[in-house]
């Protein structure tokens, strides 16, 4: 049959055709995994991926939130989005007093499912804040090329995996599910880098390649580093982000007040008064996000086996690059902070 206009698929009816044509992996159900360009992803995000490679339109203004999940995401967020607003909202009546960080900051690989909601990020004013799970080689070329910068937050990854797999815990029992992935299983897709954003080692380096290849362009945070001085991180932040802290504001503690803001204790205290379901898909609630917030909890769930596995695969990927990510500072929780 000859193909006509109306018989082409239109894009987005194209995108889900594809999707479903992707390698499927179903061993961390009920999250589907697809391999898009060589990276496994949950499928949930791969429409709104490839909308955002093929639509998203970056600006030299944006200011991109980058990290593998369960890296310290949430508070990130809330640290920039507080320290960008802080001219428009005061504490006392703040908007993360009743929204979510991920509410505040944009996620643009889940907005791009919609075409509306990513016609709404196009129309919104400078500084975008805007993040994503991406890794680096999946941007959009759009960001990728037009010099907007990028703070990147990373994790050990024993401590990121351990998260992953409470988290995931979460979306079995709030999706009305009952089998639970064990943790020998998703430590082993780990190690295969078959997990949500694919390899934890991959993710990194690509970021970390990109701060070494071009200076001044992204900001790297490591999350056990801000647990230890919450303070020189969110400074770092506020330089990095173009709103450095003035004499003025050292002097009545705005630096402190956002500190303590944006704090484990109080978000996810914040998080059960709101207590309601959010992003993704409605199938988390604002409290999924905030379970432990500590340094070493892999101690309570890898064998020394695993353990000297796991930072084996991360000594060796990242060997000759100047990153460390397998030792952290110190077992800091997020409540010390
Ligand atoms: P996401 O990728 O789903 O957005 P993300 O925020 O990156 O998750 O990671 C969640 C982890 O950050 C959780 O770690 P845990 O499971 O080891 O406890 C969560 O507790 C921690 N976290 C969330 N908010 C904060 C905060 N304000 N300070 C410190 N840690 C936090």
């Amino acid at each position: 049959m000859e193909n006509t206009e109306e018989s082409l698929p239109t894009d987005q009816e194209f995108h889900h055709d594809l999707v479903s044509s992707l390698p499927l992996e179903e061993g961390m159900s009920p999250v589907r995994l697809r391999k898009y360009q060589g990276v496994w992803m949950s499928e949930y995000f791969l429409v709104g991926t490839m909308n955002a490679q093929r639509y998203f339109k970056a600006r030299p203004t944006d200011i991109l939130l980058a990290s593998y999940p369960k890296c310290g995401t949430t508070w990130l967020k809330a640290l920039a989005f507080a320290t960008m607003t802080r001219i428009r909202h005061s504490f006392a009546c703040h908007p993360l007093h009743r929204l979510n960080p991920h509410e505040c900051v944009p996620l643009l690989d889940e907005i791009s499912g919609s075409l509306e909601s990513l016609s709404e990020i196009d129309t919104a004013s400078d500084p975008r804040l805007i993040s994503t799970h991406l890794p680096f080689s999946l941007l959009p070329e759009s960001i990728k090329g037009c010099g907007c910068r990028l703070i990147y937050v990373c994790r050990e990854p024993k401590d990121t995996l351990v998260s992953r797999w409470h988290y995931h815990g979460k979306i079995v029992t709030n999706m009305g599910k009952s089998e639970v992935i064990p943790f020998e299983k998703m430590f082993d897709m780990f190690c295969d880098d078959i997990m949500p954003s694919g390899s934890i080692w991959e993710h990194v380096l690509g970021y970390w390649n990109e701060k070494t290849q071009t200076p001044g362009r992204v900001l790297f945070l490591k999350y056990e580093e801000m647990l230890e001085d919450p303070m020189g991180a969110l400074t770092r932040l506020a330089e990095f982000m173009g709103c450095p802290f003035t004499e003025e504001e050292l002097r009545v503690g705005v630096p402190a007040e956002i500190v303590n803001l944006c704090s484990f204790g109080n978000l996810r205290d914040l998080a059960v008064q709101q207590n309601r379901r959010i992003s993704p898909g409605g199938i988390m609630t604002t409290e999924s996000y905030y379970r432990k917030g500590a340094v070493g909890d892999w101690r309570n769930h890898l064998s020394p086996e695993m353990a000297e596995k796991l930072d084996q695969i991360t000594a060796t990927k990242l060997q000759g690059t100047g990153l460390t990510l397998e030792r952290p500072v110190s077992e800091t929780t997020a409540m010390d902070a």
